[in-house]
């Protein structure tokens, strides 16, 4: 009973960095208007906790944005880049 119990906390334990996903999203920035402006978006993006990497591309006018999907949401980016002077809207 006891290695029944020791067990299913390790799998507890391992579980849930497996249920935690990396994920990328493209937001479209329109509001981008200088080679600046990524800049100011990456530096926004880079805040939220669960961003893991960021590219933001100033002649595309959108940014790529690498995930973990169990410590922040879509709607918490584009709410920091509203937050930076940029709303930002998914990209499909
Ligand atoms: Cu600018």
């Amino acid at each position: 009973m006891k290695k029944l119990v020791s067990l299913i906390a390790l799998m507890g334990a391992l579980s849930s960095p497996a249920w935690a996903a990396t994920k990328t999203v493209t937001l479209a920035v329109p509001g981008m208007t200088c080679a600046a402006c990524p800049i100011t978006v990456k530096t926004a993006l880079a805040k939220v906790a669960g961003v893991e990497r960021t590219d933001v591309s100033f002649e595309k006018r959108e940014a790529v944005v690498t995930y973990d999907d169990a410590k922040t949401t879509v709607a918490a980016m584009t709410r920091a880049t509203a937050d930076a002077g940029y709303p930002s809207t998914v990209k499909r």
